[in-house]
This record gives C-alpha cells, structure tokens and sequence, in this order.
C-alpha cells in the first residue's frame, strides 16, 4: 500500500505535526491544559486526518513510533511553558496511547524516559486511553498503568461511556480523569441528560475529575457545567492548534 510506505517516512520528513486542542475549566474558561491530536501533512494529497491513517499505523505497527513521537514533542514543549509559566497547578497535557502501544511494547519505559529526559511537572503530562483499550486485556493493563502512575504520569480514560465497562469497574484503574464521549454531549442538546447525570455523580464519588469533549457552542457549555462537568473541551473553546499558537494562548515564553 502506497499510504504505509509513505507513512513510515513522515516522521523523518516532517511531516507529522502535534496540534494541541484546548481543554478550559468551566467554572472561569481558562486553559487547563491540552489533548495532542497528530495531524499528517502529505506532500501530495495535504492534511490527513488521524482517522485515515490510524488504522494503518495499528496495522503496521507504526503506530508505537507515532506514539513516542507524540509523547516527546507533547512533554518537551510543556516543560518549555513550565519554566516560563508559574501557574499553580500547572497546565498539562494529554498524548492518545494506542493497543499495540500498551499492550505489545514497553510503555513503561517510553514514560520513564520522556518524564526524565523533559523535566515536566509530575502529573502535567498524561496519558488517555479508551476503555475498549483497557478492556482488551483488564489485569495486564492495570498492573502496567499502575506502574506507569507511580512513575508521577495522569491517567485519562478517554470516550467514556461508549463501551460496556462501569466506572465501578474501573476505579481498580489508577485514573485520575475521565473524558466523557461527545455523544452523550449531542444527546444533552436534545434533553437527554440521565446518563450524564450518573456518570457525573460516580465521577466525583470516585473523585475523579470529568472533561467532557465535543462542546462544540455555549449553550453546551453552561448546561455542561450546570450538571457538574469541572473541564470541557471542543470547538466552542478552540480546535486542535499548532504549538505556537497553543504557547501564546497560554502566554508562555516564546
Ligand atoms: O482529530 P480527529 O477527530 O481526526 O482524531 C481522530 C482520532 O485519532 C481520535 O480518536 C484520537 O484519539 C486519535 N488520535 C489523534 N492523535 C493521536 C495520537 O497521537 N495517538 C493515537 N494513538 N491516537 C491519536
Ligand atoms: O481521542 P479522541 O477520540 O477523543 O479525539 C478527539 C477528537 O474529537 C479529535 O480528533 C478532535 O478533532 C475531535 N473534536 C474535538 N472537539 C470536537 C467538537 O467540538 N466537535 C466534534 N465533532 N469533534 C471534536
Ligand atoms: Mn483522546
Ligand atoms: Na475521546
């Protein structure tokens, strides 16, 4: 396939970008921290969604090399703003982990290194993983994200509310944040809030912070905040941006 050969090079080519979306705090709108979103600008056929090539990378295994890489770019230009910004707690930043990425390689290892090598603040750099990735393999991945915690990374449960497992369930998860899926903030628009509801009072019993994603106009926001939600992230607060532009919305040195 002419996609994955081309896939391999982009990293070496420069062509894989790190945009950051943000995600504010809906009680004051201020920044809290961003999602890494990879974007893949093609020499010959332009920007390529994730959607388009994520599969692919999975298939190949690339995918582990577009992990790392968004890992590092992820925590070196957060320690940058840390040095330059002194905001208490400090902004942080949230890198998508794939399958293959926590279940066949040495994660582990790529977060000692990157925590190490970049100097951020303990628990400003996370990770987010599905729940359907977690429940490939519950007791693997738990051991794993047990370690992973302990090494001072968030943990992000990402699109809850789209598989089968209860927040029950996932409390022996060491999370400290859950992502609620944009469905459920499409179904608030038309009167639908039951589950929301549930899910947000399980969050703050289990004392777990709650983002909800796909906030897309204010209306969505003020009925977000209104059930409970502490961060919301979407087009209403900014799309996936360059780094730059994400350093100078946080006004952090150049
Ligand atoms: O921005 P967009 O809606 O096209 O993103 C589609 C999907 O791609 C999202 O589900 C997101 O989790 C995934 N994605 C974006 N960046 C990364 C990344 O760096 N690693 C992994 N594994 N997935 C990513
Ligand atoms: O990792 P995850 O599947 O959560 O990736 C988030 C994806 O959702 C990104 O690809 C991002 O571009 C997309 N997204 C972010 N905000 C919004 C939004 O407000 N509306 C919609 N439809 N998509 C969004
Ligand atoms: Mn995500
Ligand atoms: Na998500």
């Amino acid at each position: 396939l002419m996609l994955e050969s081309d896939l391999r090079r982009s990293l070496e080519r420069n062509e894989m970008k790190v945009l950051f979306q943000p995600v504010v705090r809906l009680e004051d709108r201020t920044v809290a921290g961003f999602e890494a979103i990879l974007r893949w600008d093609h020499p010959k056929l332009g920007r390529i969604p994730p959607a388009t090539f994520m599969p692919v990378a999975e298939e190949s295994g690339f995918v582990v090399n577009l992990g790392i890489f968004a890992l590092e770019r992820t925590a070196l230009e957060l320690a940058a703003w840390q040095r330059s910004l002194e905001v208490d707690p400090p902004i942080f930043a949230s890198v998508n982990v794939s399958s293959r990425q926590l279940l066949r390689h040495d994660l582990l290892h790529d977060v000692k290194t990157v925590l190490a090598r970049s100097g951020v603040i303990p628990g400003s750099l996370k990770l987010e993983l599905t729940e359907s990735l977690v429940m490939e393999n519950p007791e693997y991945a738990a051991q794993m994200l047990t370690r992973i915690h302990d090494l001072g990374a968030g943990l992000s449960l990402d699109g809850f509310g789209t598989g089968y497992s209860a927040l029950s369930y996932l409390q022996r998860f060491p999370f400290d944040t859950i992502k609620i899926d944009q469905s459920f903030v499409r179904q608030m628009a038309s009167g639908k809030t039951a589950i929301l509801r549930s899910i947000v009072r399980m969050a703050n019993e289990l004392n777990l912070a709650i983002v909800a994603e796909g906030a897309e106009s204010e209306a969505d926001a003020q009925a977000l905040a209104e059930l409970g939600c502490d961060y919301a992230q979407g087009y209403a607060f900014g799309e996936p941006m360059t780094m730059l532009q994400a350093r100078q919305l946080v006004g952090a040195a150049p």
